[in-house]
C-alpha cells in the first residue's frame, strides 16, 4: 500500500529523504503498485531537452491498478458515487466489481468501434459515470483520452479534436446544468463538421432530447455496449506510453495538448492523493472540480481511484436547487474529504450562513483549496463555517503541467498559514528565482516559482511540438521548470503563490490567455483591435476586463457592440470566456515600437489608475486620458 505520512516530523524527514535521494525515495513508493514488469532505471532526465523518463522499462497498465488490484480486497466497497444534478434522481454507486466490469465493457466496445492502442479520444461530456468508465475504457485499450470540458464551444472543440486528429468524440445527447438543458450533441455536431478525422461518435443518452443523427458516422452508446463481455485484458502499457492529452491555456497562441505519460502519474497522484488529503481506508471523499479540468483527472479518478478510495463525482451545480446543494450531499453521503476552488466558496459565502447551517458537517475531516489563491475571508469562512474550526484546510497549489499536487499542507501534520500553500510535497524541490534567473536562497522573499528538479507526473511535451513545450516552460531559467507563477516564501519556508506573472487569467478557477479571448473578440468584424486583463472581482477572483477599438464608420450604439462581443467570445470559445467588463476606447495605450501598455489598462481595470508610474515612452499620452474617463 502507497505510504502514509503521520506527522510534521515524519513529512520533514520524508522530504529530506526525498531530495537526497529522489530514486530511492520513489522507487519505494512505485514497488507498492502492480506491474506487469518492474523497470530497469528509475530516472532519465534532461531538462533542456525536455527529456524526462520515470521509471524507464516498466510495463503496467494504469486501470489495473485503479481497479483489478482492488477486487481482491475491496471488490464490494464504493469506487465511485455519483449523485445527479437533480436532487430527486438516484444517486448510483458503482463498487469496484461493477466499475471493472463496466470498463472492460466499454472497453470492449470501443474495440468493436475500431479505437485501438494509440488513437486519440476526444470527450465532450457532462459529469456522469459514464465519462470517467469510458476514461479509463481508453487506458484499459491504451487509447489515449483527450477530454475537453463541455462548457466550451463547438470551435474550440473543433480545434482540440484537429490538434490531436482524434478518431472519436464520446459525448451525450444533453447535459442536465442546475435548471438549464445543454444541447451538447448540437454542439458536437457543429464541431465535428470540421474534423476530418473524426470516424465515430458515441452518443449517451442522458437527457433523452431530440439530436441529428448521422448513421455512418453517429452510435448510441447503448447499442454499442449491448452484449459486451466484462471481460478485456488490460494492453500492455510501458511506462512512459502517453495516458492522456489535456488541453490548457498560455499566454500566447492556441491551447497547447499538454502530455502526460502512465506510470509517473499514477504514482504521483495516488501518493499525492493519499498523503494530502490523508485518505483512510472507508473515508468518502469529494472532488467537486469538473473532469473537463486537471483536478478531475487527477483527484476524482486517477489518483483516489489507484488508492482504492471511495470517489464522488457531482453532475451539478453549487446553487441549484440552491446554495445549500454541497452541503446536502455532504450530509447524506457522509463526505470525508471535501475538495473544491475558492471561486465556489466565495460563491456560497456570499449566499449566507443558513445554507451550510442546516445541514449536518460533521463528517467533514479535511477540507481542500485548488486553483487560484484563497483569500483570507473565503479561508476563515471555509474554515470556520464549512470545517467548524476542526479541520484542516489543504491549499493545494499546482497546474495541469504538474500533474499532481505540488505545494500543499499535508493534513493534520503541516501548520497552517491561511493563503500559504506552505510546503513542496516530497519529492518537490521548487526554487524561487528572480528575473534574471538567480536562485533566491534566503527566506522572507518574492520571486518567480520553479522546479529545480523533475517529479514523476510532470509535463512530457505538448502535442505534436515538443519545441513549443521547451520554449514555453524550459527556456526561460536554465535548468528549471518555469510556473509562470510568482510566489513568496516565509521566514519557516511556507510558501505563498501570488499568482501568474504572464498573460494567464484565472477566471473563477478556469484558466485563460489573455491572448485567446483577444483573438476571439477580433473575429467580431467591426473591432479593429483588442487588448483583455485581468482585474480583482469578489466571486471570480479575476474578471475579464475588454478594452476594444472599432472601426471609424461603426453606427451602432455601444450596448449593442458589448453584446456582440460577449457573444462572439462565447462562440469562440465558451462562456466562461465572455468579458465581464468591455470599454470602447479611442485608442489603445501604445508604445513608439507598438506594444500595448498592458500594465496601463491593468491599472485601470484595478482602479488604481491614480498611479500609473512611467508613461513616457506613450506614443499618445492623451489616449490613457481617454481610457481613465471611460473606465467601467
Ligand atoms: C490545478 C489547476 C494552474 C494555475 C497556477 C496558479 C493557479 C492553482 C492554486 C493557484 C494559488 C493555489 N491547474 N493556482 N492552484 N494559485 N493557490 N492553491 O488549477 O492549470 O488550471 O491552473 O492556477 O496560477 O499556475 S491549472
Amino acid at each position: 500500500m502507497t505510504p502514509r505520512i503521520g506527522s510534521f516530523e515524519e513529512y520533514q524527514a520524508t522530504y529530506n529523504q526525498s531530495v537526497q535521494d529522489p530514486e530511492g525515495f520513489w522507487s519505494s513508493i512505485a514497488d507498492t503498485f502492480t506491474w506487469k514488469k518492474k523497470w530497469d532505471k528509475v530516472l532519465e532526465w534532461d531538462f533542456r531537452q525536455l527529456d524526462v523518463k520515470w521509471f524507464v522499462g516498466g510495463k503496467l497498465n494504469i486501470t489495473e491498478n485503479c481497479l483489478d488490484r482492488h477486487l481482491a480486497t475491496r471488490p464490494d466497497q464504493a469506487a465511485i458515487i455519483w449523485e445527479p444534478n437533480d436532487p430527486n434522481e438516484d444517486t448510483i454507486t458503482l463498487t469496484y466489481r461493477q466499475l471493472h466490469a463496466e470498463v472492460c465493457k466499454m472497453a470492449n466496445a470501443l474495440k468493436a468501434l475500431g479505437a485501438k492502442k494509440g488513437d486519440r479520444i476526444c470527450f465532450y461530456m457532462p459529469m456522469v459515470p459514464e465519462l470517467a468508465i469510458a476514461v479509463l475504457a481508453c487506458a484499459r485499450i491504451g487509447a489515449i483520452h483527450s477530454v475537453v470540458f463541455a462548457g466550451f464551444s463547438a470551435s474550440a472543440l473543433a480545434d482540440r479534436i484537429n490538434d490531436a486528429t482524434c478518431s472519436m468524440v464520446i459525448c451525450s445527447d444533453g447535459n442536465f446544468r442546475g435548471s438549464k438543458k445543454i444541447a451538447v450533441k448540437d454542439v458536437v455536431d457543429e464541431a465535428v463538421a470540421n474534423t476530418p478525422s473524426i470516424k465515430k461518435v458515441l452518443v449517451l443518452r442522458r437527457t433523452g432530447q431530440a439530436v441529428n443523427w448521422d448513421d455512418h458516422r453517429d452510435v448510441w452508446m447503448h447499442d454499442a455496449l449491448d452484449g459486451m463481455s466484462t471481460e478485456c485484458e488490460a494492453e500492455e502499457m510501458d511506462s512512459e506510453d502517453t495516458l492522456f492529452i489535456l488541453y490548457t491555456s498560455g499566454s500566447t497562441g492556441k491551447p497547447k495538448g499538454v502530455v502526460h505519460s502512465t506510470a509517473g502519474y499514477m504514482v504521483y497522484t495516488t501518493y499525492s492523493f493519499k498523503n494530502v488529503f490523508q485518505y483512510e481506508d472507508g473515508d468518502v471523499y469529494w472532488c467537486t472540480a469538473d473532469i473537463g479540468w486537471i483536478t478531475g483527472h487527477s483527484y476524482i479518478i486517477y489518483g483516489p481511484l489507484s488508492a482504492g478510495a471511495t470517489t464522488v463525482m457531482f453532475e451539478g451545480v453549487p446553487t441549484f436547487p440552491d446554495a445549500g446543494r454541497f452541503w446536502e450531499i455532504v450530509d447524506k453521503l457522509k463526505v470525508n474529504q471535501f475538495y473544491t476552488a475558492p471561486t465556489a466558496i466565495r460563491a456560497l459565502m456570499a449566499k449566507g450562513d443558513e445554507f451550510v447551517e442546516k445541514h449536518d458537517l460533521s463528517s467533514i475531516k479535511v477540507l481542500g483549496s485548488v486553483g487560484e489563491p484563497i483569500n483570507e475571508e473565503a479561508w476563515h469562512w471555509y474554515h470556520d463555517m464549512v470545517g467548524k474550526g476542526k479541520s484542516p484546510i489543504v491549499d493545494t497549489w499546482w497546474q495541469t503541467e504538474t500533474g499532481g499536487i505540488m505545494i500543499s499542507p499535508i493534513a493534520n501534520s503541516t501548520p497552517l498559514k491561511p493563503c500559504f500553500a506552505t510546503k513542496p510535497m516530497p519529492g518537490i524541490q521548487p526554487v524561487l528565482v528572480d528575473s534574471d534567473g538567480n536562485e533566491i536562497t534566503e527566506n522572507e522573499v518574492e520571486g518567480l516559482l520553479c522546479v529545480k528538479f523533475p517529479w514523476p507526473s510532470m509535463i512530457r511535451t505538448t502535442y505534436g511540438n515538443h519545441e513549443r513545450a521547451i520554449n514555453t516552460y524550459f527556456k526561460m531559467f536554465d535548468n528549471k521548470y518555469f510556473t509562470g507563477d510568482a510566489a513568496k516564501r516565509d521566514s519557516d519556508g511556507n510558501y505563498r503563490i501570488i499568482g501568474r506573472v504572464d498573460d494567464v487569467i484565472n477566471v473563477s478557477g478556469h484558466r485563460m490567455g489573455t491572448a485567446e479571448v483577444e483573438d476571439a473578440i477580433d473575429q467580431h468584424p467591426e473591432v479593429v483591435e483588442a487588448a483583455v486583463v485581468g482585474y480583482p472581482h469578489d466571486i471570480k477572483g479575476q474578471g475579464i476586463y475588454a478594452y476594444i477599438t472599432m472601426a471609424d464608420n461603426v453606427q451602432k450604439d455601444e450596448d449593442t457592440i458589448v453584446k456582440e462581443i460577449r457573444d462572439v467570445v462565447s462562440k469562440h470559445i465558451g462562456p466562461i470566456a465572455k468579458p465581464d467588463k468591455i470599454q470602447v476606447v479611442k485608442g489603445l495605450p501604445k508604445t513608439r515600437s507598438g506594444k500595448i501598455m498592458r500594465r496601463i489598462l491593468r491599472k485601470v481595470a484595478e482602479g488604481t489608475a491614480g498611479n500609473l508610474g512611467d508613461t513616457s515612452t506613450l506614443l499618445d499620452p492623451s489616449v490613457v486620458d481617454d481610457i481613465k474617463a471611460g473606465a467601467k
